[in-house]
């Protein structure tokens, strides 16, 4: 089967006298900027990556990460033709085998597995690429006809994300664009400069108009130093803030009655609820001083007495922990309160990708199920599910991994029993990348894919409201293919002869939105802004049941849990365990992508080696100084990283930046190997950043001082 669209039309411009042409493309990255980018393209290789200029949400600025696409691509590691284990499992041994040979002996495997039962077959995937033809479209069919489990997509965003679907009706908010005009700008468990750049380029704009910035975070990120205030709360005790920021508008009256009244549900159950939580309780709660909280709730009301616009930036480092659903549901009602939603530049932003008009079930064809409803397995807690029996509960044992676009041996928590899970010999594993990663040391075969050079795509964007189109720049490398040609010659391979499994990827990158984005518009700019209201929510309208914002939630309540957000502390709090002192959070280093980039010398060189950020006392408690190796430890495993003795981390709060390639750290292991399999109290999401440690100088295994 072949791709039948031709490079020739994605051409920007020609210059006249050399074989110079720039390709219109777009960021694949797990970001929320999704940019668009500018590929200069000589004699058929590509030699820069820039910014497109022409695209207001990227101003002609790239990350320092994307500005090197072209190292990456042109990586003398890059994966270029299929490979087969001839090592242990996690040795990384293999040989070259052809695309015919490798196929068939994987359809065979997996045609012998199907045939005892479909199940246990399991896709691993996540967001490797965000584009929507090279994630879950030719693959979904796959495994859509195969009758292979389902993968439930927790580990990034399912708590907030259902905090928001929750409490506002999805994942809807502000046009990021207009936090440009905000008064105050609330940045809320997000390190704006390190992982969402072109955010901050608004907030920058609005801090010069005089708004006032806000940074809540347990470490003092890029972002919360150049922020007005910061306050250094203790991880997943963020409900607790909020509800003391209600406390304090309630009690000073800092409320929009009549928003309240016309467009909220629940509003006399959440002021009692409120009511509970003065500002006093939650600097305990939070351990930061109480005034902090009484400021930022004045400022929050102050917009509303003077008519401002209040503006939160939520990400998604708040919900990485036990109660990061009730957190984010918490934060969500804020807005309402003071009426801010009345505002184009107030109310609050998560993320946006529930404003794109996909159309998941044209890409996906759950008709291809045929009736069956095969079971879902939790990709957060895939080391337990690598380790599970066949059993009535769970199903049969997993015999098959298809793995794409991710890295779990990396990113996964608990990572021993991710590893253990993978080395199992009787466990067929497959592996479509670009790189021998931790994930694909574990691979029985090994498969090249394109990268975003390569390859077409459409992108929607979780940080903005624009649509991207992709087209390839240069032909691919090797023998490499997009994951939809080996999803569809897998396909062949297995008999799947339906015709879904012969669209090419220009009918995929069309069945995306359907006729709700004007694809031809897409070809000629390479984006399309979304058609949408400047202030969605000025006259309620929210996506929920009952069209308002639901402070309090019928649905929450039916499936047995609280109706209201409440603060639910960590299942590892801070000061419960005598032998896990510390809580440590594992927020991303700013030159890695989560453990993408990692392999890339110029930007590791940058990082140079894992690190983790301990406050002066915690170091000095432990005899611990700056640039000694130390061993991270508790029940789970240990990791050794370098300390750095850090204004960035607060008393108690270590901070183990992510996420090194295992096989690159100092011992073969990373941050993961400590954070625990636990789930969130919404969305079954990961608790990477609900976790105790120990920190000791010197070996492992010596007696802690
Ligand atoms: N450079 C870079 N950019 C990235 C990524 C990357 O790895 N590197 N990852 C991408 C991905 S996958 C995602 S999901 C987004 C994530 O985007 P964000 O959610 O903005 O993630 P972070 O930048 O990790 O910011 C999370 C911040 O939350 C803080 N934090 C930790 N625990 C808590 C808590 O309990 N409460 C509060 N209030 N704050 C807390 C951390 O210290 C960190 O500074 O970024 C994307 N962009
Ligand atoms: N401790 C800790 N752990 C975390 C986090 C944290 O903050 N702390 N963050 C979590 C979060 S927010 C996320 S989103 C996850 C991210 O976890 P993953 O989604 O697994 O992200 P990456 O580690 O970037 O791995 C993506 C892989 O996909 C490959 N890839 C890219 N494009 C393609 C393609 O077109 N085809 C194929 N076949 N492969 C491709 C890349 O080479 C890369 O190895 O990690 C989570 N893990
Ligand atoms: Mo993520």
């Amino acid at each position: 089967m072949r791709n039948t669209i031709s490079i020739s039309p994605s051409v920007s411009f020609v210059r006249a006298d050399s074989q110079t042409v720039q390709v219109r493309g777009a960021c694949p990255h797990d970001c929320p900027d999704t940019c668009s980018l500018l590929t200069t393209v000589e004699n058929g290789v590509a030699v820069k990556v820039h910014g497109n200029p022409e695209h207001p949400q990227t101003g002609g600025v790239l990350c320092n990460k994307v500005s090197r696409y072209t190292e990456r691509t042109y990586h003398p590691e890059r994966l270029l033709q299929p490979q087969k284990r001839v090592g242990p499992k996690g040795s990384g041994q293999f040989e070259p085998v052809s695309w015919e040979a490798a196929l068939t002996d994987i359809a065979a495997r997996l045609k012998a597995i199907a045939a005892r039962n479909p199940e246990a077959i399991v896709p691993y995937s996540y967001a490797g690429t965000m584009g929507q033809v090279q994630s879950e479209s030719m693959a979904a069919r796959f495994f859509n006809r195969l009758g292979a489990s389902f993968l439930d997509r927790t580990i990034c965003a399912t708590a907030g994300g259902e905090g928001f679907t929750q409490t506002l009706g999805g994942k809807v908010g502000m046009r990021v664009e207009f936090f440009a005009e905000s008064k105050l700008i609330i940045i809320w468990g997000s390190n704006s400069i390190g992982s969402n750049l072109h955010f901050w380029r608004y907030a920058q704009q609005a801090k010069r108009d005089g708004a006032r910035l806000v940074c809540i975070d347990p470490r003092k990120s890029e972002t919360a130093e150049k922020c007005h205030e910061h306050i250094a709360l203790l991880p997943g005790t963020d409900a607790a803030l909020a509800l003391a920021l209600m406390h304090e508008l309630i009690t000073h009256d800092w409320l929009d009655h009549d928003y309240i009244a016309r467009h909220t549900l629940g509003w006399q159950a959440l002021k009692e609820r409120a009511l509970q939580w003065p500002p006093e309780r939650a600097a305990e709660v939070c351990r930061v001083p109480v005034e902090q909280i009484r400021a930022l709730a004045r400022d929050y009301g102050q917009c509303f007495t003077d008519r401002q616009p209040a503006a939160i930036r939520l990400n998604y480092g708040m919900q990485r922990v036990r109660g990061g659903g009730n957190a984010a549901r918490a934060v969500a009602c804020l807005p309402a309160l003071i009426g801010a939603w009345r505002h184009r530049a107030g109310g609050v932003l998560l993320s946006s990708s529930g404003q794109f008009p996909v159309d998941k079930a044209a890409l996906q064809r759950p008709e291809l199920l045929a009736g069956r409803q095969p079971r879902t397995i939790n990709m957060s807690t895939i080391g337990n599910a690598l380790l599970a029996k066949t059993s009535a509960q769970f199903g049969p044992k997993i015999e098959a991994l298809i793995v794409y676009n991710s890295n779990p041996v990396a990113v996964a928590p608990e990572s021993g029993k991710v590893v253990q899970g993978f080395a199992r010999e009787d466990l067929f594993t497959v592996v479509l990348e670009h790189f021998k990663t931790d994930t694909a040391d574990y691979a029985d075969y090994l498969l090249p894919a394109t990268t975003q050079l390569e390859h077409w795509d459409v992108h929607s964007a979780y940080g903005h409201t624009d649509a991207l189109l992709n087209r390839p720049a240069i032909a691919p490398l090797g023998l490499a293919k997009p994951n939809t040609q080996i999803f569809r010659e897998l396909a062949a391979h297995m008999g799947f002869i339906e015709p879904c499994f012969s669209e090419d990827d220009e009918t995929l990158c069309r069945t995306v939105y359907g006729d709700k984005v004007d694809f031809r518009q897409l070809l000629d700019k390479g984006f399309v802004t979304l058609n949408l209201p400047d202030a969605p929510f000025a006259e309620g309208n929210f996506p929920t049941p009952s069209g308002r914002c639901e402070f309090f939630s019928e649905r929450l309540q039916a499936m047995g849990l609280d109706g209201l957000p409440d603060h639910v502390p960590n299942y590892e709090t801070l000061g419960t365990s005598e032998q896990y002192p510390l809580a440590m959070i594992s927020p991303p280093a700013r030159n890695f992508l989560n453990s993408s980039f990692v392999n890339v010398k110029s930007l590791r060189n940058i990082e140079g080696e894992p690190v983790l950020e301990m406050h002066a006392d915690d170091a000095a408690a432990r005899g611990i100084s700056s640039g000694a190796v130390v061993t991270v430890f508790n029940a789970r495993g240990e990791y050794r990283v370098k300390a750095e003795v850090s204004a960035r981390a607060r008393p108690g709060v270590v901070n183990g930046l992510g996420i090194w390639w295992r096989k690159l750290g100092l011992d073969g292991t990373n941050v993961n190997q400590l954070t625990s399999q636990h789930l969130t109290d919404l969305g079954r999401g990961p608790v990477f950043y609900d976790c105790l440690v120990e920190v000791q100088a010197g070996q492992p295994g010596e007696p802690v001082v």
